[in-house]
């Protein structure tokens, strides 16, 4: 023993030889890797090797300050996050972490030495698309700000095997969906921890025993077993000391688990059972809005959930007794209810495992978990059929009845002979096939919930979940997202980024609030000027990619209005291409002299089994075709749709955005990230009163903020009489559009193709895209005139940049450190001795 400490202080000087940060030295751990990593010399060497050694060498100082960390938490025996999601979608990672590092300046020098540019070096990095969309980014962008405020925090996911698909557009306008096959040439960025493993179970049955003291005692036996593996994922915050970790689960077939087969000598069929269990990591599930998934997805939730306890469950007991304080120690915040077992879970695991009663258990489970919503459409809240549930983890079903049956005594209780809420909020969904609402069980083992902006959190306590808001409603509170400014300013607009700094210093780069000094400067031509030259480069340089792309060749002049999100009919891509297409008609008729040419950009995939989002899908491409072909209006009318819209591309259209579409029907959209994305980088938003758009709006004054539309109020009031075809007799612009589209005039080769969608518009459309739409296009001729005033313009894009400071999500983790994890900042320092 002696001697492995001694040997252990030798260790800790070799350790201490951090890696240089300046340019000769990244230069030298750049032709290393080349060498001994890769294995290449100057002949044999490709751009994938280049992007792959500067990952190393970046990763090489991320893991100095790593190590750094670690010791410091552990010696501080620091309050813990868990952020539990099962999407993060972060994107490219070199540059945003050389950026934090504070060593992208000097990477690019040193790849200049060599004679390699840093932007095709970045470009060969492929995105980590571990998410769908807005929920999956916002877990990223937590990261990013979790590490930068010096929060001790562990992001717990899954590894992925092939991320959200990549969409493929056919020569017919369709999408075609391919694997995403990002790990094809490894990942420098993820470190296998393969001696951190865990078993997890399913399926089984559960035994009881009752004990000499009368206590009855559950075991979960005869269960199928997956191993958990973790990768960790290095995540750096923004020039500290501190890098957090991602850390993302794998599944492995146990080789215990087909004993059987091997047993009967049967190897190859033991070897691929278990391969097949090792499908729970395979795929992302594609699709962002869906109530019932299938028996893989809940496997996923569960597999997950119960590696991520048992981890910190391990943590907390290499540095204290008992459970009992654990949740002193650690909070589980859970990225809506797709980690909402954890509630079964964490109780199984008190009781089963460290022989807790029931009372100890609860009070420890519901100090430490909260719980995140970010849906009110009462038809994607999760639900899992009770059978499946009992088949698959029966004693977290056991469980969940025995919360239910305490629970529902409280209710009646409170409310004696009030029936009608206890169905209401009862875990268990009665009558017909009987269901788990994952929902309520959340909110019921949680000390917190809440909603993702203002208007969000106030539909859940009005309506959605009023009932268990009356019940303890110091539970509810609202935490309004926000993204992180490093990726989206600093990272993606260096252009605008300077020219904020040449005017208000670099004080906002570490506190974003401090944008609105740049409000004093709104009208100062000369910052007008490079304002404008800043987003014209831009919008070149995205041209470029539109060419590309799409083969379609747009004018830089030209407003550039874009609408990229996932495909949904409450997003309503539909209402702006129907609008686009009215606009097309009343210019084949005449074109007025002050008409501002216009290029309406849209992107974004749609779930693979949503046959009406692949159908707006194709009609954009329709239109466009239509349009982008005729000579007689395409100098002031181009429509284009990029394909593949991720992480990246975002990167590069919305520093070029002009015009941010957030036009969902108000009440649907909990919340929107992109809208802060565009705001913070100077495009106007046209928008609904949805989501955070109202502060948006608030925020960057109602004069630079284009609203149309009906309110959250309206549409409810609205919808027991709501009469599109009463909108189609009225409006001729309605109605020319609409016949347009049915009469099959945009697919000759299929004429009623498009006909679902004018459909699912003339009856009893419950996205009221008719109603919205006389305002819509009345705020677009808004926005037109506006637009011709090109000062009275830029203006408003300053503003909208100045104003846009409290959308960092550096504030919204503060919120959440401040009055939900009750957790400070820990600066990651070298422990003091050894
Ligand atoms: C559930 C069960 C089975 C399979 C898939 C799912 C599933 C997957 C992803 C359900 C929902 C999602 C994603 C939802 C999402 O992205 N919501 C968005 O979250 C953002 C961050 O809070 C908000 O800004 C958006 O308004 C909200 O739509």
């Amino acid at each position: 023993m002696r001697a492995m400490s001694e040997a252990r202080a030798e260790w800790d000087f070799l350790t201490q030889a951090d890696r240089g940060m300046d340019k000769e030295s990244i230069k030298r751990s750049f032709a290393d890797h080349i060498e001994y990593t890769q294995g290449k010399d100057r002949f044999s060497v490709t751009q994938l090797d280049f992007y792959l050694a500067t990952a190393y060498a970046a990763r090489e100082r991320l893991l100095d300050r790593f190590n750094v960390t670690r010791r410091s938490d552990y010696q501080r025996d620091a309050r813990r996050v868990y952020y539990l999601s099962l999407e993060f979608l972060i994107g490219r990672l070199l540059e945003d972490g050389l950026r934090n590092l504070g060593i992208h300046e000097e990477t690019r020098r040193a790849l200049a030495d060599l004679g390699l540019d840093m932007d095709s070096v970045a470009a060969k990095e492929g995105d980590a698309g571990l998410g769908n969309g807005g929920l999956g980014r916002l877990a990223a962008c937590f990261l990013d700000s979790m590490a930068t405020l010096d929060i001790p925090a562990v992001g717990y996911g899954i590894r992925y095997e092939y991320g959200i698909f990549r969409q493929i557009i056919d020569p017919s306008g369709a999408q075609v969906e391919a694997p995403d096959t990002w790990l094809r040439h490894g990942n420098p960025w993820e470190l296998e921890r393969s001696e951190k493993a865990y078993r997890v179970q399913f399926h089984g049955h559960v035994r009881s025993r009752v004990d000499d003291a009368g206590r009855t005692s559950f075991e979960w036996v005869d269960t199928r077993d997956v191993i958990a593996v973790a990768h960790d994922v290095l995540v750096p915050g923004y020039r500290n000391e501190r890098v957090n970790v991602l850390r993302l689960w794998a599944a492995q077939g146990s080789d215990a688990f087909d004993f059987e087969d091997f047993n009967r000598g049967d190897y190859v069929a033991a070897v691929q059972h278990k391969n097949a269990t090792e499908d729970i990591s395979r795929v992302l599930y594609p699709s962002d809005k869906v109530r019932q998934g299938r028996e893989l997805r809940l496997k996923q939730e569960y597999f997950f959930v119960a590696a991520t306890i048992r981890d910190a469950v391990v943590r907390h007991l290499k540095a204290h007794p008992s459970l009992h304080d654990f949740g002193e120690y650690s909070v589980f915040q859970l990225n809506d209810t797709h980690p909402a077992i954890a509630v079964a879970e964490l109780m199984r695991v008190l009781l089963d495992e460290h022989r807790f009663d029931w009372d100890d258990a609860w009070r420890v489970t519901t100090s430490s978990l909260a719980y995140t919503n970010h849906t009110v459409l009462p038809e994607a809240l999760e639900q899992w059929p009770v059978w499946l549930m009992e088949e698959v983890l029966p004693r977290h079903m056991q469980i969940i009845y025995e919360v239910n049956r305490r629970f529902l005594d409280q209710v009646r209780h409170r409310w004696p002979g009030d029936e009608d809420r206890v169905r209401r909020m009862s875990l268990i969904e009665e009558g017909g096939e009987r269901r788990v609402r994952m929902a309520n069980l959340a909110i019921v083992g949680s000390y917190s919930v809440n909603g993702v902006s203002a208007l969000h959190t106030k539909i859940l306590t009005d309506r959605i979940f009023r009932d268990f808001y009356e019940l303890e409603p110091g539970k509810f509170n609202n935490k309004t997202n926000g993204v992180t400014p490093r990726r989206w300013l600093m990272g993606c607009n260096p252009g605008l980024s300077a020219l904020v700094t040449s005017r208000i210093g670099d004080g906002w780069t570490h506190d974003l609030a401090r944008l609105d000094q740049l409000a004093q400067h709104a009208d100062d031509p000369e910052l007008h000027a490079s304002w404008q030259s800043a987003k014209r480069r831009n919008k070149e340089r995205l041209a470029a990619i539109i060419a590309r792309e799409c083969n379609v060749t747009v004018d830089p002049t030209s407003i550039f209005d874009v609408q990229i999100k996932r495909i949904h009919e409450y997003k309503r891509q539909h209402l702006n291409i129907l609008h686009v297409l009215s606009l097309y008609q009343r210019y084949k008729q005449h074109i007025p002299a002050d008409t501002v040419p216009r290029t309406f950009i849209f992107g974004g995939k749609a779930a693979p089994g949503y046959d009406m989002a692949k159908r707006i899908i194709r009609l954009v491409h329709a239109v466009a075709r239509v349009v982008n072909d005729d000579p007689a209006v395409n100098a002031v009318l181009k429509v284009v749709y990029i394909p593949n819209y991720n992480v990246s591309l975002a990167e590069r259209i919305i520093p070029a955005a002009e015009v941010s579409e957030q036009i969902s029907t108000a009440g649907m959209e909990a919340s929107g990230t992109g809208n802060m994305k565009f705001a913070m980088n100077g495009a106007l938003t046209i928008g609904t009163l949805d989501g955070a758009n109202v502060e948006i709006r608030e925020a960057v004054g109602p004069e630079n903020f284009f609203l149309f539309g009906l309110t959250d109020l309206e549409v409810q009031a609205l919808k027991k009489q709501y009469d599109p075809a009463g909108y189609y007799h009225r409006d001729p612009e309605i109605h020319a559009a609409l016949d347009a589209v049915a009469s099959g005039w945009l697919s000759p080769d299929e004429p009623g193709r498009f006909r679902p969608i004018v459909d699912s518009l003339l009856y009893g459309d419950p996205f009221m895209v008719l109603a919205d739409f006389h305002a819509y296009r009345d705020c677009h001729e808004r926005l037109m005139a506006a637009y011709r005033d090109r000062e009275g313009w830029t203006r408003k894009s300053i503003l909208n940049t100045a104003r846009s400071g409290r959308f960092s999500s550096d504030r919204t983790i503060m919120d959440y450190a401040r009055e939900v994890w009750r957790v400070g900042a820990s600066p990651a320092s070298p422990p003091k001795g050894t």
